[in-house]
């Protein structure tokens, strides 16, 4: 029976033994692993957008092919994200539907416009170290091709950020102009880097279940809490500031207390009222048009191949 295999299942969760395509699942396990792993995919690809805006006009020829790699990796972590969330029986033809219709979520921090050079520093320092933090222990995630797939990420992962906190390090040695524009950077991305965690524990509905089935190991909570401890660290081998008046060393508790997140302001950007959601939206629409004629010609060649008699 149902409840049997439900057992089942939770027993091979316990004991840490991965969870593999054709095995059962129960129908939530599957749709909230869908959920998750096809929003990490389109965040992946919607992420290419703010960054690929400075590629043209990165600061030298070495900025530029650092970036450029850099975005490319990205888009290797989707490719690999929407393969992991195939293996769960959702079409690729119908996540990239969602997200274009506006129904799929993706990263509330990719609404966020880029308007300096030293916001490629602040994402790859900030952006990357949140994802980082969240993808270690998406490792040891429930779901085999998930977990898989994580480790390979997290080892580009943490080459983006420790080139986005050097290249923030040369900007915090450089002129005035170039500090000032370091620190406003940091002033900008730090609130909605804590947003990425997602909503508190308290409000987090997938949370409780998620934990339970292993498919996140540590709460949004947890994991902030780590990500401001380090950040605190961290900029001051900058000699920048964080933007947040309530930071400050907590005995008791062993870490740092830090101000209020604007939640109002998280809420509205994931329903897709951000700065830049629908400007997002519409260069992905765009370029799935334009590459509408490559998907054509590689089907059509690939159909032709198969009816040529093999070699
Ligand atoms: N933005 O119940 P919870 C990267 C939604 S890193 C938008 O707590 P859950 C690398 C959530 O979906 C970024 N929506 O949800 C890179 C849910 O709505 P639903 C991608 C958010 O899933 C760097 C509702 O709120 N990383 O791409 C956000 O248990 C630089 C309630 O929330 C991942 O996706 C948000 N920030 O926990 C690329 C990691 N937060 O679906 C380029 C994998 C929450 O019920 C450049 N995902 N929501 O309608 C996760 O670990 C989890 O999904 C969380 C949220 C932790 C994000």
């Amino acid at each position: 029976s149902v409840h049997d295999l439900e057992q089942i299942f939770q027993k091979k969760i316990d004991e840490e033994v991965k969870i593999e395509p054709k095995e059962w699942m129960p129908d939530a396990y599957r749709k909230t692993n869908i959920r998750q792993i096809s929003q990490h995919a389109h965040s992946e690809i919607v992420g290419m957008l703010p960054e690929g805006n400075w590629i043209s006009r990165a600061p030298s020829l070495k900025r530029k092919a650092i970036l450029m790699a850099k975005v490319q990796d990205e888009a290797g972590h989707g490719l690999y994200l929407y393969c992991a969330a195939e293996t769960l029986g959702m079409s690729r033809e119908q996540m990239i539907d969602d997200l274009h219709s506006g129904k799929a979520k993706y990263s509330s921090i990719f609404n966020y416009p880029t308007l300096t050079w030293a916001d490629m520093g602040a994402i790859g320092w900030l952006v990357d170290g949140a994802a980082i933090l969240n993808q270690v222990m998406l490792c040891r995630t429930s779901y085999g091709p998930y977990a898989r797939a994580m480790v390979r990420i997290c080892k580009e992962e943490s080459f983006h950020q420790r080139q986005g906190f050097e290249s923030l390090l040369v900007l915090s040695k450089g002129t005035d102009e170039q500090k000032a524009m370091c620190q406003d950077a940091i002033n900008r991305w730090w609130w909605p880097s804590l947003m990425m965690f997602g909503p508190k524990d308290s409000e987090s509905t997938n949370s409780d279940q998620s934990m339970k089935w292993k498919i996140k190991r540590k709460t949004n909570d947890e994991l902030r809490q780590q990500f401001v401890d380090m950040c605190v660290e961290q900029v001051k081998l900058l000699g920048m500031t964080l933007p947040d008046p309530h930071l400050k060393w907590n005995e008791e508790r062993g870490h740092y207390d830090f101000g209020e997140i604007d939640w109002n302001e998280f809420w509205n950007v994931v329903k897709g009222n951000g700065p830049c959601n629908k400007q997002r939206l519409e260069a992905r629409r765009k370029a799935h048009e334009e590459g509408r004629w490559v998907r054509e010609a590689a089907a059509a060649h690939a159909e032709k191949r198969k009816q040529q008699p093999q070699t």
